[in-house]
């Protein structure tokens, strides 16, 4: 079976931040391999830079060795406590590792902290535990548990050639992709949302990634008027060749609660395609066949094709009931519809804990997997067709772990087109 930590999600998340993103390998599991000092070392030698933790009840104390564990040799060292997800640190002098950690055969003098492996109890002198700020903590204390892991950098050299190539292929995946059977030649895909859920912000991250640079061609901001009141459909040119491709994001106007906003019976004639772009939005004047620019007999390319709905996952729990109720009744109008739909939740770069080193593997962040669960309950979205982004807001240069993400959910909605192309033609 395999050996696992004791560490929970949280307490390891606090650790790696706390340690500038590190990502733990468990090493050494005292109740595993036996407690000893000698098994400590004879797993932890030789591994680059290494945590050793101590488990006493709620409490974390921990050594962390930036050079590596050696035997013969003094390594530098930091000395650190987490409880209740806070931490604190104390620096303690240079020392061979083995007189921190023994089997009992040692006499030192008055050291800072030291650990006896066999008897399982930690010492650690006043000024210590003062500094470490565990007032409630013994000199001499018995302690549960002892693990050991090596630290490695959360973005080493090896992940980011992984991600590039994904990138890549990525990128190759959606040039040539083809709209199901050739029927339309471009799928359009609906941003439904909130204001200022980073719906426009969305476009201009697709099509940052598919020029190669960080391009703000739609407006941005948080401001309720003036922006993003025109319907806009936006196509993209292929950096090398210059064609299109092969689909249209429609940017619309935000949902507002009252009487604000997309009026939501507006929805369905965005769907079938009777609106086109600039179409200018009125929250007092619904779409009505008898608009300018009203485009009567829609063919099935001019027909959004997916929608997504577009929030900010750090608003999730403020949602006024009236918007909850908004979104819910826009779900009802797209089944209606029979459209297909994604949710993309936006801004979770900004989200408490997550770290650029998280992003890479964003939908196994516990945090994260609670947000998906918000909107499954709450919203009654299914698990898989919540899709998560960090949009390019303010920087200059494009992030291929920022690329995947947003790569990703496009060939999600792409593939929801295909679906939906493919039961309108059934
Ligand atoms: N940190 C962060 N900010 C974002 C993200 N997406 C959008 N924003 C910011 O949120 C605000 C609203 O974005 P905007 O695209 O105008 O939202 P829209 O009203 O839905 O079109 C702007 O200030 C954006 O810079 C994101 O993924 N992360
Ligand atoms: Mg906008």
């Amino acid at each position: 079976m395999a050996v696992t930590t004791q560490l929970t999600w949280m307490q390891e998340k606090n650790l790696q931040n706390y340690f500038g993103g590190k990502q733990f390998t468990l090493l050494y599991k005292a109740s595993v391999h036996e407690f000893s000092a000698y098994a400590l070392f004879q797993r932890c030698c030789g591994q680059g830079p290494i945590m050793v933790v101590i488990y006493k009840g709620h409490c974390i104390v921990g050594v962390y060795m930036k050079g590596g564990c050696k035997k013969e040799e003094k390594v530098s060292a930091v000395l650190f406590a987490l409880q209740e997800n806070k931490s604190s640190e104390c620096k303690i002098r240079s020392q061979l590792p083995t007189v921190w950690f023994d089997d009992g055969i040692g006499v030192w003098g008055d050291l800072e902290f030291h650990v006896n492996m066999r008897k399982q109890v930690m010492t650690m002198n006043s000024a210590t535990i003062g500094e470490l700020g565990l007032p409630q903590m013994k000199t001499t204390t018995p302690f549960e548990e002892c693990e050991a892991f090596r630290c490695e950098d959360l973005l080493g050299i090896r992940t980011l050639e992984g991600i590039t190539d994904l990138r890549q292929s990525l990128l190759s995946d959606m040039k040539m992709y083809k709209p199901y059977r050739n029927l339309v030649p471009q799928v359009r895909i609906l941003l439904l949302g909130p204001t200022g859920a980073g719906k426009s912000s969305f476009f201009n991250s697709v099509k940052s990634v598919f020029r190669g640079h960080v391009t703000h061609q739609a407006l941005v901001g948080s401001d309720t008027t003036g922006v993003s009141d025109k319907y806009r459909t936006y196509s993209i040119k292929d950096m090398l060749d210059g064609n299109l491709l092969p689909f249209i994001l429609c940017d619309s106007m935000g949902l507002h609660v009252k009487d604000k906003g997309l009026c939501v019976d507006d929805i369905a004639y965005i769907l079938k395609g009777h609106i086109s772009d600039r179409y200018q939005f009125n929250s007092m004047k619904p779409i009505t066949p008898g608009h300018s620019n009203y485009v009567d007999c829609p063919l099935l390319k001019d027909r959004i094709h997916c929608v997504a709905l577009v929030l900010d996952i750090n608003s999730l729990e403020y949602l006024s009931h009236e918007m909850i109720a908004k979104i819910k009744k826009t779900r009802r109008q797209l089944i209606k519809c029979g459209m297909l739909h994604v949710v993309l939740l936006t801004h979770v770069d900004s989200m408490d804990l997550i770290t650029k080193g998280d992003l890479t593997d964003i939908y196994r962040c516990i945090p994260v997997k609670q947000k998906l669960q918000v909107v499954h309950k709450e919203l009654g979205f299914a698990l898989s067709d919540i899709l998560v982004v960090s949009n390019y807001t303010s920087e200059w240069e494009l992030d291929p772990v920022k690329d995947v993400l947003i790569l990703s959910a496009l060939r999600h909605m792409l593939w929801a087109s295909d679906d939906f192309l493919e039961s309108v033609t059934f």
